[in-house]
């Protein structure tokens, strides 16, 4: 009975998010970097998210130089009801006290070591937590900015206007089995991901897909949204200004 109790929670993430496949729903997930917030703030940041609409808080970064994850994530918990999916850069980045993890492969890239050498290091490690695994193709696409998971990964992204080569690398992963799509242009990036390569991608990629980097404003995310995301992923433009989720909740009244 418990088994099956936990095993229905552990599914939980996963159909949320096929479902809003399903349905053309739409949310908006909030990036959190345990590096750019301080502990004293977690609280009040996560009660702002909470109010404001987002559906999701994400948990990562690309260094990770704090050592307060579990800390982090357990106080954004003790605020919100809100799913919190781990977002990792390296396996520093794992913690039980949060409800997913996005377990990704940079197929975009050919760095090994991001593709399956991670991977291998943090899957016995993930075993032995409660966290529910998102297998998600991670494709980082140029915008406009060398960003610091390119350069972090040693990876090229792909170019903005080679959406063929977006669709083949994402119909791959999907092939390889990978159940969620993570489009990224790099936190910070000038650009979002093309709104005609989503689209290609929505149109060819039947998984749930998540898309970041460069969104700043209301139109932008609409555009996102409209072009065939289900989940845009907000960082640097909360983190500069956290009214703009006022600007945002308008857009995700739309498609309430
Ligand atoms: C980065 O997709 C996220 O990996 C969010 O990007 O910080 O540019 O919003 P921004």
């Amino acid at each position: 009975m418990l088994l099956i109790i936990w095993t229905k929670m552990k599914e939980s993430i996963e159909k949320k998010l096929l479902s809003y496949r399903e349905t053309n729903k739409k949310t908006l997930a909030v990036l959190l970097d345990p590096d750019k917030i301080s502990l004293e703030d977690i609280g009040n940041t996560t009660r702002l998210i909470t109010q404001s609409g987002a559906g999701i808080i994400l948990v990562g970064g690309s260094l990770m130089l704090s050592v307060h994850i579990d800390a982090f994530v357990k106080k954004i918990k003790q605020n919100t009801d809100l799913p919190v999916i781990l977002f990792p850069g390296n396996t520093v980045q794992i913690c039980d006290s949060a409800d997913a993890i996005l377990f990704l492969s940079l197929i975009s890239g050919r760095n090994p070591e991001y593709l399956i050498g991670q991977q291998v290091v943090a899957a016995p490690l993930l075993k032995n937590t409660s966290l529910e695994i998102l297998p998600t193709s991670y494709l980082l696409i140029d915008g406009g900015k060398e960003t610091t998971a390119s350069y972090i990964s040693h990876t090229k992204p792909i170019p903005a206007d080679k959406t063929g080569i977006a669709v083949a690398t994402a119909l791959a992963g999907h092939m390889m089995g990978h159940r969620f799509l993570y489009m990224d242009t790099g936190s910070g990036a000038h650009h979002h991901v093309p709104a005609n390569m989503i689209a290609e991608i929505s149109k060819n990629i039947p998984v749930p897909l998540f898309v970041g980097g460069g969104i700043r404003t209301a139109e932008e995310l609409e555009a996102v949204f409209d072009a065939g995301a289900q989940i845009a992923v907000v960082g640097t433009a909360f983190e500069h200004n956290p009214d703009v989720l006022k600007d945002f909740k308008a857009v995700l009244d739309k498609y309430a």
